[in-house]
Formats: structure tokens, sequence, C-alpha cells
């Protein structure tokens, strides 16, 4: 029988991708349960047909639930997904809470799926940049292991929510209209200018949480614990769908030949890579698609050695970095 599913954070962008998520790919839902904060209680999202009401989360929102997808952030995570475990729930989690637990699957089911099976209630899903990462980086780790890998990402408004998603729509409007704009989601003017991540800075590394993350997590999904990573986090007045400029050091030569080989062998990878044409992975073109755009793929001449590959990818935060992970976990888990 279909399973009840409860969204935490059905408001979200995070949260309206899911329900979109469910609906595109047919997954039977016996019935669905919305929540959110106060402020969206009693309002309506759309389901199918149905307008499905919103309901405030509360330590009694989980009775009957099969499944519960988290996206309201980790502090929501780490006092609700107990109790929904408690109350008999499978949750899957797309916040940081629990991504670092042993007990905790990390899940990007191309990439890591039979981790599953060690699960004790909840799986994690990850963050954005790891999944779009690992789902590049793990066809070509399977046949030449990496040995470094240095990244430098361009990351849309939908990774800090609907609310910074919007803010960009009005600080490019009122940028164009030659009108003032306070920013009040993020910390830095928007239009027409890109920053640095807006996570906090680590004092001792000088690194911002994102990038931590984004190189711990991909750590733990592609199983190597000591694989060197640096990493510079950057946001960019894109709405949804992440980039990342790869440079991968292998244990042996690869050519782009054959990285491309593998790559569009790679379910979920999609290689856009046309020189002739200087066609390569955009974000424009990442929006809405499921699959992560991987190309500019090339000998990286910054390594005379011949060992180091660069790659240029794009995928959308919402579905692969997000929603569409967590759905695809859901049908692993529940066999379909
Ligand atoms: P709400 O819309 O009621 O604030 P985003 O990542 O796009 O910013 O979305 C965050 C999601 O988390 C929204 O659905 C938001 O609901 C929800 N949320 C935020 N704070 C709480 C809370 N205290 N309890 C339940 N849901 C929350
Ligand atoms: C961003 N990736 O683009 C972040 C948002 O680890 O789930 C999600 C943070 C996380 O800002």
């Amino acid at each position: 029988i279909a399973p009840m599913i409860a969204i935490v954070g059905a408001t979200g962008a995070v949260g309206v991708e899911l329900m979109r998520c469910l609906e595109k790919r047919g997954f039977p839902v016996g019935a669905l349960r919305l929540l959110a904060s106060a402020r969206s209680a009693g309002s309506t999202l759309p389901y199918g047909a149905d307008q499905v009401q919103v309901d405030e989360l509360r330590d009694d929102s989980f009775a009957g639930v099969d499944v519960a997808l988290f996206s309201a952030g980790a502090t929501i995570s780490r006092r609700y997904a107990p109790i929904a475990v408690a109350a008999g729930a499978m949750v899957v989690d797309n916040s940081s809470a629990f991504r670092m637990q042993a007990d905790v699957p990390l899940v990007v089911p191309e990439v890591n799926g039979a981790t599953l099976a060690g699960h004790n209630g909840i799986v994690a899903n990850p963050n954005c940049v790891a999944a779009i990462m690992t789902m590049a980086l793990a066809p070509l780790h399977r046949a030449a292991p990496i040995r470094r890998v240095f990244a430098a990402t361009y990351q849309s408004a939908s990774g800090a929510g609907a609310a910074a998603m919007e803010e960009l729509r009005q600080a490019t409007a009122a940028h164009l209209e030659d009108r003032p704009f306070e920013a009040k989601v993020l910390p830095h003017p928007y239009a027409f200018n890109l920053f640095s991540h807006n996570a906090d800075i680590d004092g001792e590394s000088g690194y911002n949480g994102e990038e931590l993350k984004a190189a711990a997590e991909t750590r733990r999904i592609l199983d190597t614990p000591d694989l060197p990573i640096g990493i510079t986090c950057v946001r960019v007045p894109v709405l949804r769908a992440h980039s990342i400029a790869l440079s991968v050091e292998f244990g042996r030569p690869v050519s782009p030949d054959e990285a491309r080989d593998l790559l569009a062998a790679a379910p979920g990878v999609r290689v856009v890579d046309d020189r002739a044409a200087n066609h390569f992975p955009m974000p424009s073109e990442a929006s809405g698609v499921d699959d992560v755009l991987v190309g500019r793929i090339r000998t990286d001449l910054g390594d005379p050695s011949g060992h180091t590959l660069a790659l240029f990818v794009s995928g959308d935060q919402l579905l692969k970095g997000a929603a569409l992970n967590a759905v695809q976990i859901l049908e692993r888990l529940l066999g379909r």
C-alpha cells in the first residue's frame, strides 16, 4: 500500500520541489502531510489536482506517517527527526544535522546506494555541492582512483532558500531601475555581483562552512576518507543551478576521451562538451533538469605529469542537489 508521506518545510524552495518530484515520478503517495512553521499554517499548496493544507510542525505531527522528508534546516531536523523515527517513520533528511553521523548513511544513489542498507531510521541527503560534485567524480574514480581535487563553485540563490531567490529577483529589478535596494537575506549586494559563500568562516582554516561540508561529505560519499580537497565556494547571481570548476588528479594518466566515455555511460550524468560550438555546461541548461551536466573535459595543463583533468559541471541545486536525490533515496528504500 502507498505510504503516508510528510514533508517538513513544505513551503520552502526544496519542499515545493519534493512535491513536484513525487508527482512527476509517479511515486505512490497514500496521503500527504505538509508541515511548516506557524506562519504558513492554514495555507494550501497544490498537489496534482488537489490543494493540500499546510499544518504547523508539532511533536504530534508524525502519527501514522510512514516516510518523513525533512527540509527545514538543521535545527528543525535535530529536534523533530528523532520524534518522527520514534513515531515509526523513515526519515530522509536534507539538512546537515546527521550527515557525518556514522550510523546515518549519506547517500547519492548512483554513487553509494548500497550504504542505504545500514540505516537506522534516518538517511541523510547530501549538501548540494557534494551531491553534484560526486556525480561527476564517482564514474571517473571507479576507473582511476582520484588522488586530489581542487574545486571552485558558482552557487545559485536557491541554496540559500526561497527568500534568497526572491531577493535576487528584487535586487536585479531594483538595479535595472536604478533604485536603491537593501539586502536582507544575503549579506552582500546580489545583483550583477558575486561574493564568497555566506556560510560562517572557520577561524582556524579560513574555509567557510559550505566548503568544509562539501569536502567532508564528498570524502564520505566516495569512501575516500583521506582524499585532499581544496575548494572555494562562491555565490553567483543564478537562480537555481550550481556550477563547479574541477581539477582532478588521478593515480594514473586519464585522457579526456576516456573520461568522456566514462561520464557518458554514467546514469544521471549528461556530457555537454562541444568544443566546436563552444557549448559546455551552463546553469540555464541545467535548471529544471534531472541530469548533472559535465563538460570542458581537458587535460589540466597545471599538472605537467598528465595525471590531472579539468572539468566543468552544472547541476540543478533543487533537483539532484536536493529534492530529486531525496526522492531517489526513497525509491531505493522502498524497493521501487
Ligand atoms: P515557512 O514557510 O512557514 O517559514 P527555505 O529553505 O526555502 O527558506 O524554506 C525553509 C522551510 O522551512 C520553509 O518551509 C519554512 O516554513 C520551514 N521552516 C522554517 N522554520 C520553521 C519552523 N520553526 N518550524 C517548521 N518549519 C519551519
Ligand atoms: C548553498 N549548499 O548553496 C548550500 C545550501 O549543506 O544543505 C545547503 C546547505 C546544506 O548555500
